[in-house]
């Protein structure tokens, strides 16, 4: 049966039509809910929040995996993704053949368990035996592996409910704290229309640990405003540079990432870039 489904998010709402519900699951973390949608593939939202739709989420995860990826100044071998359940960061990075390891710290398994079951284009991250599935608390798994990575992607809900923790200062210092000298994070950092104090707080944690720090827009349609941020930090040489290029055929498998893209990417509005300057 048809269905309009909301997210009302800061006092406004982005609605997409849908067909069937595929995934009404409630955990001790959050609401996780799965749809067909009539335009968009599948959707998926958390507690009433998009994460992600089959049309548009190549753009996002290729972004929040190459960001990273292609800045950092040494061929990384180590990666940690935090949250990310639905398996589409995995799925980028896992194009990597450089990549020796690549864990992942997820706070909620039944994400994990419903991405697999409905979500199979994205899930198929998974499904690579240099993943390492970690279900638990990513703000003290980092605690718990000083200097072990060479980029740390934080794919993180909303900064309320069990992503809150990953929006605090005293997080920002610890991912530093995990990686190896010269890695390079990668963080969810909201959108500059919708959220802009939240943008804000998060880039300039990032520049009170790191030498070398942005915001790069990504669009993304079915986000509110189409528009959410990666903030990328790191210690060695500039962010906003790629390090390395995709040859013919990795760029074969990219839709969204470009080195071209990289360096615009970090090129804001001048609103924004006021914001992140104060
Ligand atoms: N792998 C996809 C997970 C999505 N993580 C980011 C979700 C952001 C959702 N809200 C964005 C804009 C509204 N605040």
């Amino acid at each position: 049966m048809e269905r309009w489904v909301s997210e009302v998010n800061a006092g406004w709402g982005l609605t997409v039509k849908t067909t069937q519900q595929l995934c009404d699951i409630q955990t001790p973390y959050q609401h996780i809910e799965i749809f067909e949608t009539v335009n968009l593939g599948h959707l998926m939202m958390l507690d009433g929040i998009v994460q992600l739709s089959s049309y548009d989420e190549f753009a996002y995860h290729e972004m929040m995996a190459n960001l990273p990826f292609y800045s950092c100044a040494h061929l990384p071998e180590k990666a940690l993704v935090i949250g990310g359940g639905d398996g589409g960061v995995l799925r980028e990075l896992g194009k990597h053949p450089e990549l020796k390891s690549i864990d992942i710290c997820e706070i909620d398994g039944e994400v994990i368990k419903a991405a697999r079951e409905f979500l199979p284009e994205t899930a198929c991250g998974y499904d690579d035996e240099r993943v390492h599935i970690h279900v638990g608390d990513g703000s003290l798994f980092v605690q718990e592996h000083p200097g072990s990575y060479d980029i740390i992607i934080v794919d993180s809900t909303d900064p309320a409910g069990p992503g809150e923790p990953l929006f605090g200062e005293a997080f920002y210092g610890n991912l530093k704290k995990a990686l190896k000298p010269g890695g390079v994070i990668g963080t969810q950092a909201e959108s500059y229309f919708l959220l802009p104090e939240i943008a804000q707080r998060v880039v300039k944690f990032a520049g009170t640990f790191f030498k070398s720090y942005g915001f790069a827009q990504i669009h993304v349609p079915t986000y509110p405003t189409g528009v959410i941020g990666c903030c990328v930090a790191s210690d060695e040489g500039d962010v906003r540079e790629p390090k390395r290029f995709p040859d013919e055929a990795m760029q074969k498998k990219l839709r969204y990432y470009t080195p071209e893209v990289h360096r615009g990417a970090f090129m804001l509005p001048g609103f924004a870039r006021e914001l992140f300057e104060k």
